[in-house]
């Protein structure tokens, strides 16, 4: 039986529960998965999440008796427990971009977020950004850039291979997809690295076929 055990929202609309999931099945980590239904009307799937922890909120990781939660402290939980994954660069200057623009995405883009819940199912067609949603798509292009125009010879993701920076990234590009946003060619580019990703492509099809559809999280 796998060590690891990872509490997980709905695939369909848990992001920050996708980003730890993903560093772990890209890297092929045996781990168990616990889902558990967000914002259900049974008090009973709020008790299991306050069960892994008590901040109440998934993803949380659980590794014996040491239990993470936060998607970031997961993935440096990981980072740190499997050092050959090379979840970070391996040159301080690197590890310090990457840690920056995980940071980034952890504590912002905000607008973005809430304009534009990850919503795997929703029928692809745009919406109107408003003009911080709009500076936050163009901020998330630009560093996307920045880290393929310096890393890119070693790979083809954000820092050479499949990373820390990828997996915070991933859920944008769902929203990028669902919600039409118009991206440059090179952000298209990048889309397509990660939505070639057997362990990204493994998440969407899961996320799909759930049946649980949250009212609040679905726009008209
Ligand atoms: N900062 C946290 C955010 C976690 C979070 O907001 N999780 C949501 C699902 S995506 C949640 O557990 N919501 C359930 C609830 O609040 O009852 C992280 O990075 O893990």
């Amino acid at each position: 039986m796998a060590a690891l055990k990872l509490a997980i929202g709905n695939k369909n609309y848990s992001s920050w529960s996708m980003r730890p999931w993903l560093a772990l099945r890209a890297n092929d980590i045996p781990f168990a998965e616990t889902l558990i239904p967000l914002y259900t009307d049974n008090p009973a799937d709020k008790e299991q999440i306050l069960s892994f922890s008590r901040a109440g909120k998934v993803p949380v990781l659980v590794d014996g008796e040491t239990v993470v939660w936060d998607s970031l402290a997961i993935i440096e939980y990981i980072a740190e427990c499997y050092p050959e994954k090379k979840l970070w660069p391996d040159e301080a200057a690197a590890r310090a971009h990457a840690r920056s623009v995980c940071a980034e995405m952890h504590s912002g883009f905000v607008p973005l977020r809430s304009e534009c819940g990850m919503n795997l199912h929703r029928p692809i067609r745009p919406v109107t950004l408003s003009p911080d949603a709009k500076a936050n798509v163009a901020r998330i292009e630009e560093i996307w850039r920045e880290c393929r125009a310096r890393y890119g010879a070693k790979g083809p993701f954000l820092f050479g291979g499949f990373g820390a920076a990828d997996a915070m990234y991933a859920p944008v590009v769902h929203r990028l997809r669902t919600y039409a946003i118009d991206v440059a060619p090179d952000t298209k580019a990048y889309m397509e690295t990660m939505m070639a990703l057997p362990a990204f492509q493994q998440w969407t099809r899961e996320g799909l076929a759930e049946t649980l559809v949250i009212d609040r999280f679905e726009d008209a």
